[in-house]
């Protein structure tokens, strides 16, 4: 059994799939804290968790066209200006269940919980490819491949690649991280070094990072190439043609109402009911409004924020927890609650998933819609 190293898991976790492991929080317990414990951060692994040595473990780095290879060890990394962000990372197939809803699609089950919010230290990207020779002005390459020490049966490793400008950029804050929540990072989530990629999606975050190359072209992994792409909702998988679909990196809009849970029966106290969920958007965006409404759309009351990092876009990388209190008329025995987030460049989330289902399940990001039951 490859999976017989796995880490143990909080029983908390409630699992889609157990080899290879992939599991969310209930999503109650986000808004609990504006950082999410490492304990109950989801977890989405497409190979059994590799076993790593710390004190021989390696990170290569390569430049196509170049014989050298520059190798670091975990003190070598640790060695660099040390440097945290508080990010997000969401994977593309959050929310999906409620877009299988209008069709079937091919991916994990995942419900609103495939996200969460840490704080990530480690060594700049733009640091070490400096040392590593490489002048991070000259645009002399297009993109950064980053691949894990996981591998399939046929010793392939997960891969993934950004564009190189955002692995540079000093405003990108791409970081070679060891610790997430000041701690080292926990083997479920890439000890002992792991790509972050703020505002990016969760794909190509690289857990167990074991190479970096500096390409002309994109990574030619399976989860680049054929994987973690949006298409038209009529595409089918007779006409899909995945070269069409530019990869995704940063993510839409999104937000989700984490309590009350759908079909719940909520006590109304003085006319009103209490509303409790995540926003967030990709690139660095801020969120700037999040508006909730009990009868489709009539009346829209909008939340307040019970946590928002102070950082302005673009480099505005963690999630948004809100309130938003309610008003409910008097007999009102239940309501369906709905909730839409703006962001700082305005955009908004699609009202509805029938407009953009797509064979995969990601960028699942319409309105999210709870139907509760009132009690007083
Ligand atoms: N990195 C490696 N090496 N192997 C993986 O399977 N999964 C990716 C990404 N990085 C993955 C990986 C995906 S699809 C997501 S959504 C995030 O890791 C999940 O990060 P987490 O498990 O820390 O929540
Ligand atoms: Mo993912």
């Amino acid at each position: 059994d490859p999976y017989h190293n796995d880490p143990k898991r909080h029983k908390i976790l409630k699992p889609a799939s157990v080899k290879p492991f992939n599991a969310e929080p209930p999503s109650s317990i986000l808004v609990d804290n504006f950082i999410t414990p490492n304990d109950l951060f989801y977890v989405r692994n497409h190979l059994p968790v590799p076993e790593i040595d710390p004190e021989t473990y390696e990170l290569e780095i390569e430049f196509e066209g170049k014989t050298k290879t520059v190798i670091l060890s975990l003190d070598d990394i640790k060695k660099f200006p040390k440097h945290t962000v508080t990010m997000s990372i969401m994977c593309a197939g959050n929310r999906r269940t409620e877009m299988t809803k209008i069709k079937a699609v091919k991916g994990l089950g995942w419900g609103n919980a495939a996200i969460g919010n840490a704080q990530w230290t480690g060594a700049k990207l733009r640091d070490v490819l400096t040392a590593a020779g490489y002048d991070v002005d000259s645009d002399e390459y297009k993109h950064i491949h980053f691949e894990g020490l996981d591998t399939d049966p046929t010793s392939k490793p997960y891969g993934a690649s950004i564009p190189s400008w955002k692995g540079v950029d000093k405003r990108g804050e791409v970081i070679l991280a060891y610790e997430m929540n000041g701690v080292p990072i926990p083997r479920d989530h890439g000890y002992p070094i792991r790509a972050i990629v703020p505002g990016v999606v969760g794909a190509r975050n690289v857990k167990w990072l074991g190479r970096i190359f500096l390409s002309s072209e994109e990574s030619d992994s399976h989860w680049q190439q054929n994987d973690y792409k949006g298409f038209s909702p009529s595409t089918d998988w007779d006409t899909v043609d995945f070269t069409k679909s530019p990869a995704i990196q940063e993510l839409p809009v999104i937000s989700s109402i984490c309590k009350p849970i759908a079909n719940q029966t909520v006590t109304v106290v003085d006319g009103h009911i209490t509303v409790q969920g995540y926003a967030w958007s990709g690139g660095g965006m801020k969120i700037v409004r999040v508006d909730v409404t009990a009868d489709g759309g009539d009346t829209w009351h909008v939340a307040t924020f019970d946590g928002q990092d102070s950082n302005d876009p673009p480099q505005h990388w963690a999630w948004t927890l809100w309130t938003a209190k309610i008003p409910i008329p008097d007999g009102t025995e239940n309501v369906e609650l709905w909730a839409k987030a703006v962001d700082s460049n305005y955009n908004t989330q699609p009202e509805s998933f029938k407009n953009i289902w797509n064979l995969r399940g990601v960028l699942s990001n319409a309105y999210h819609r709870v139907p509760i039951n009132l009690q007083r």
